[in-house]
């Protein structure tokens, strides 16, 4: 009896101290593949689970793997390993480019997305995008000629004192290089939503946006936690008739799953590229949805009441 309940006691006290780490974890400002399925589980499992993955979170698939080369620290080098186990030497272009490089710190920040040139051999090089210490993921995103699109990604650490940089507050609304972008929907987990993100400039629109990239925008997503990279794309291109040049540019995205997500907009005006960055937080209440007064995972939408851009449904 007296065993028994000593037992007793001490299966309550260890339930007591998981629970107590637990919430710690989920407290902590960084939580690594919190939620996360795909993070969780090593890389190997069977063909079927490989193809469900979002991209970049594999550094060899189907065949093909990125290779980082030898560099001097003011370059970025890699090759494309076949199937054949040589380097890639044929690409297809898409987006107006065979290769397009994204890197960014695992804690979000200093994201570059820029076009690597390709030596004979194989061998792409880049003044390096990487800027300054610490914990970086590059993806190659490109097709390889007679197969499929894919990207690849890889860590690259640079050494020196790191700086953890805390994700920004969920936001509407930020300013880069002078303009003002507003960002209108959000991801819905499992399904495609659009994205529409509105371009001014001291307080007017912008209606001469150039293109880039084959459009008048380019956006990338990043998932908090393991940087899954997400095929985003333009709702329409330049040209097509229906397609205007600004302030408004519209992409329809899917997200694998809830959670944090940070978006990236390439977006060309007066000769120059500039970056908007978001972060969004899905799996909470649409906009539009009676306010419940609490919600535990982070700030509420706001702002979306403001915009009331036409097209907006939540279909
Ligand atoms: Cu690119």
């Amino acid at each position: 009896m007296t065993r028994l309940a000593a037992f007793a006691v001490g299966l309550a006290a260890v339930f007591t101290t998981t629970y107590g780490i637990g919430r710690v974890v989920d407290r902590s400002p960084v939580v690594e593949g919190r939620h996360d399925g795909a993070a969780t589980h090593p890389a190997g499992g069977s063909d079927e689970a490989v193809d469900r993955l979002p991209g970049g979170l594999l550094v060899s698939d189907r065949g093909y793997t990125l290779d980082p080369v030898d560099a001097p620290a003011e370059e970025l080098a890699f090759r494309i390993t076949g199937p054949d186990g040589h380097p890639v030497t044929r690409y297809d272009v898409a987006h107006d480019k065979q290769m397009h490089l994204i890197v960014v710190r695992r804690d979000l920040s200093g994201f570059r997305h820029v076009h690597p040139d390709l030596a004979p051999d194989g061998t792409w090089r880049v003044d390096t995008p990487l800027a300054g210490p610490g914990q970086w993921r590059a993806f190659a995103d490109f097709t390889p000629t007679g197969g499929e699109p894919l990207t690849l990604g890889v860590d690259v650490t640079v050494p020196g004192e790191l700086t953890e940089r805390p994700l920004p507050a969920p936001a509407t609304s930020t300013t880069v290089d002078g303009y003002t972008v507003t960002l209108t929907g959000a991801p819905q987990p499992g399904r495609t939503s659009p994205l529409t993100l509105t371009i001014s400039r001291n307080g007017q629109p912008v209606t001469d946006l150039e293109p880039y990239l084959g459009a008048y925008g380019h956006l990338v997503a990043l998932r908090r936690g393991d940087l899954a990279y997400l095929h985003v794309h333009p709702d329409g291109t330049p040209g097509d008739g229906r397609t205007r040049p600004g302030p408004a540019v519209t992409f329809l995205a899917e997200v694998p799953s809830a959670g944090s997500y940070r978006l990236y907009l390439d977006f060309r005006h007066g000769g120059a590229v500039h970056t908007a960055e978001f972060t969004v937080s899905t799996g909470t209440p649409p906009a539009d949805a009676p306010p419940t007064g609490s919600n535990p995972s982070g700030p509420a939408p706001t702002g979306d009441a403001d915009h009331g851009t036409p097209g907006h449904g939540h279909n």
